[in-house]
């Protein structure tokens, strides 16, 4: 069902069933499912599908709908079976010859149980490896039908989509809130073929070539003898990779800086990096690059709450977006292109648009939006669909095609050739979640895991056994069409154009876009990666690297490394900067929000109730945090002081100054020998503390003003001491649109 129409079916709002699954299971809370009271014995069939489940499984190999429900392929029945379907009256102890007997090799049930279980891990992906993926509609604008054919871009068109986030560096199993690029690939199942825009939370990429890509992958991923670190940059062959090959200055910046830790997937921008070329109905071309919006904002973590998050969470990512679908609380981004004009040097104000490295302003050109992306459905199954789902850069419906782009053209290579190790053969296309919503009628046969059964003796073309079939389209049934650009009569070489060459200006377009904040979060985390390497000769080449881009960044950082910072070796360059690559100075909306609501049940609880309400009301989602776990005055707990942590939290409203249980009372004060112990739970002001450092806004009203005041934080920026509980709220939403406070974070750059 369309989004709409879900989000107006649920009797709650979204934000309340966010609190509701992040509630713990209490007899009595709302939300929260009675405890089985004991193991069900009498046989019912699986549990139900969860709502909306319905495609990709319904689809056949070929694309056509086969009316079967999604549940058809997973259990069925009420008995456990073998996998031919043989009902077993046993899965607990392999057949033996006696109770103490040795186990008989005739035990079919055992071998296969245990033969498929041997066999149940996949490879994981060479890179991307860890991900998490949502299902959704992209509803287009039709804005772009005057420059592609694509039928999906046609107004109000619905495509299916299928989107896979994922980190590069890390294992499968590695944490979701490393410093690192995102992926943001997306699939969309469209009428005429499926088109696989698969980008990356950030626009320019290290690498001009794909042929580096083993190169650069080789450098980042855990050192070959140790294995170790894992999911970082913060180590010695990244740097001497990057130093070395100056072209991936422009992608390491955006590593540094906080577009390196987004707070969510639902707050990143995506990118499709490369330059496309577009056709329309007439056979016209443009060249095109694809800009995800995110309509919540581009947020980021700050450092310390990504590296919290590692240990505390870390999948707090996945969990994050899968809680916010399941809530209908549904991400949304809007589609947008920027148009060049397709002409033989392929450049626009200047910059080659075939080189990765490089961005076009959006100042420059608009980014013009195409149509809108609602995430509304979580996988079933997530090794079925996020761990199978295959994406491929050739993936291209009618209406878009490939430049010339050398990262493009390595990449239209490398993804279906990955799929064949990682997946088990040709067939991938078959797995569920890869099927194509188009109709298909290959001439491809057999091979591993092949689904379809192929009726015809004549798969060939021209045949005359199989009536000819299948027939070559045209125009008129919307064929894909390879543009018939022309191809330069050149020498074969292997080199670069010379405008490719420019490494610098560009890094420095970034850094002079910086806001003095994220100017000095990009210092601190060049001071941190670099500090982490071993070899002195890797950080002195790096800070080369930064006096190429600016002076005064490279001066901080050889500060902070204790060395010389070097002189530049090329000409600063001289541009505009592009403000729309900063997150800081704009307004964003609060949707979807976590704000803590520290209680005391021993206290006065008046007002709390409101202003829980007034939370979920402006679209927020509201957090109650006790020193125990239950109820308190009719509302459930979700966190107390022991499981709550401040990284969770965008906000935080004191509503009480719990005094701390006898034994929390940490033996540090008596030790100390501080008079003054506090009279505040340490639990609360260490909340309080971690709020604070990372910039978000504090409210407190009654009782909890005076944990402002233990707490040290009373009259710093960003701290509302109000007279009630609504009042504390309205002016901490206020605060909030900024996401941050940003003037607590000290800026010593301008
Ligand atoms: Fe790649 C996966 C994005 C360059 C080779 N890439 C992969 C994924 C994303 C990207 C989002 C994960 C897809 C998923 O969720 O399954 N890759 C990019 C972007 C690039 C880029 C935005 C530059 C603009 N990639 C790139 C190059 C090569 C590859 C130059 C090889 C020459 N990428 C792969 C791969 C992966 C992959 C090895 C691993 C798993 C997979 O493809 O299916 O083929």
């Amino acid at each position: 069902s369309k989004p709409a129409e879900a989000v107006k079916n649920v009797v709650k709002t979204a934000t309340e069933k966010i609190t509701d699954a992040l509630t713990p299971e209490v007899p009595g809370a709302p939300g929260s499912a009675p405890p089985p009271v004991e193991e069900p014995t009498s046989p019912h069939d699986p549990l139900p599908p969860k709502p909306e489940q319905g495609a990709p499984q319904t689809r056949t190999p070929t694309g056509a709908e086969t009316g079967v429900p999604a549940t058809a392929k997973g259990q069925q029945g009420a008995y456990l079976t073998t996998a031919n379907g043989a009902r077993l009256r046993d899965t607990d102890h392999s057949l033996k010859a006696g109770p103490r007997g040795p186990v008989l090799l005739q035990d079919h049930h055992l071998r296969e149980k245990i033969t498929h279980f041997d066999h149940e891990r996949i490879p994981e992906r060479v890179v991307h490896a860890r991900g998490a993926g949502a299902h959704g509609v992209f509803t287009a604008y039709g804005t772009a039908e005057a420059v592609t054919r694509a039928g999906f871009l046609k107004k109000g068109r619905e495509t299916e989509v299928f989107v896979r986030f994922s980190t590069v560096l890390g294992s499968r199993g590695s944490a979701d809130t490393v410093r690192d690029t995102r992926g943001f690939a997306t699939k969309f199942y469209t009428d005429e073929g499926t088109f696989d825009l698969v980008g990356n939370n950030m626009p320019v990429f290290f690498i001009q070539d794909a042929i580096k890509f083993p190169d650069i992958i080789h450098a980042a991923k855990p050192h070959p003898d140790r294995e170790i670190p894992q999911a970082q940059s913060a180590h010695d062959t990244f740097w001497d990779f990057v130093s070395l090959h100056t072209e991936a200055q422009h992608h390491a910046m955006w590593n540094m800086s906080d577009r390196g830790i987004p707070r969510s997937y639902r707050t990143m921008e995506g990118f499709g990096v490369h330059t496309f070329r577009l056709v329309n109905e007439a056979g016209e071309t443009v060249l095109a690059k694809f800009h995800w919006k995110p309509k919540l904002g581009v947020h980021s973590l700050t450092w310390e709450e990504a590296q919290m998050l590692g240990g505390i969470d870390p999948d707090f990512h996945r969990r994050d977006l899968y809680d916010a679908i399941e809530a209908g609380a549904f991400p949304e981004w809007e589609l947008g292109i920027q148009v060049f004009p397709d002409t033989p040097e392929e450049t626009f104000a200047g910059i080659d648009l075939l080189d990765a490295t490089k961005i076009v302003p959006e100042e420059l050109a608009e980014v013009q939006p195409i149509g809108r992306l609602v995430l509304n459905r979580t996988p079933t199954n997530f090794f079925a669909e996020t761990e199978q789902v295959a994406f491929h850069l050739g993936h291209l419906p009618p209406g878009i095609d490939v430049t010339n782009d050398p990262l493009l053209q390595g990449r239209l290579f490398s993804y279906v050739d990955t799929q064949l190790t990682r997946l088990g053969g040709p067939n991938f296309a078959q797995i569920p979640i890869n099927r194509p919503h188009a109709a298909v009628n290959d001439m491809l046969r057999d091979g591993f895991h092949q689904h379809a059964v192929h009726a015809g003796v004549a798969p060939y073309r021209p045949n005359s056994l199989d009536g000819g079939n299948p027939f070559p389209a045209g125009d008129a049934e919307h064929a894909f069409l390879d543009v018939p650009v022309t191809v330069a009569q050149a020498p074969k070489v292997r080199a670069n154009p010379a405008s490719f060459d420019d490494h610098y200006s560009q890094v420095r377009l970034f850094w002079l876009s910086m806001s003095p904040v994220e100017k000095e979060h990009i210092i601190r985390a060049y001071t941190f990666e670099l500090g982490k390497c071993y070899h002195q000769a890797i950080k002195e080449r790096q800070l080369q690297c930064l006096a190429n881009i600016d002076p005064v960044l490279c001066e901080q950082v050889a500060t902070g490394l204790g060395l010389p910072a070097p002189q530049p070796t090329v000409p600063l360059a001289d541009v505009a900067p592009s403000p729309a690559l900063s997150q800081v100075g704009r307004a964003w909306p609060a949707d979807g929000r976590m704000v803590g609501i520290v209680v005391d049940p021993d206290g006065d609880l008046d007002g709390i109730g409101e202003v829980r309400r007034a939370v979920f009301e402006a679209g927020m989602v509201p957090l109650l945090i006790a020193p125990h776990g239950g109820m308190v005055d009719g509302m459930p707990v979700q966190r107390t002081f022991a499981t709550g942590r401040s990284v969770e939290l965008d906000a935080l409203l004191l509503a009480g100054a719990p005094v701390p249980a006898p034994d929390a009372l940490p033996a540090r004060d008596a030790k100390a020998g501080r008079p003054d112990a506090t009279t505040v739970d340490p639990r609360v002001l260490l909340l309080v503390e971690e709020c604070w450092r990372h910039a978000k806004a504090i409210g407190a009203w009654g009782a909890g003003v005076t944990v402002l005041e233990q707490a040290g934080v009373a009259g710093t920026p960003g701290i509302v001491a109000a007279g009630s509980g609504a009042e504390a709220l309205t002016e901490v939403q206020q605060l909030m649109a900024a996401h941050r406070v940003w003037e607590r974070f000290p800026a010593s750059v301008g």
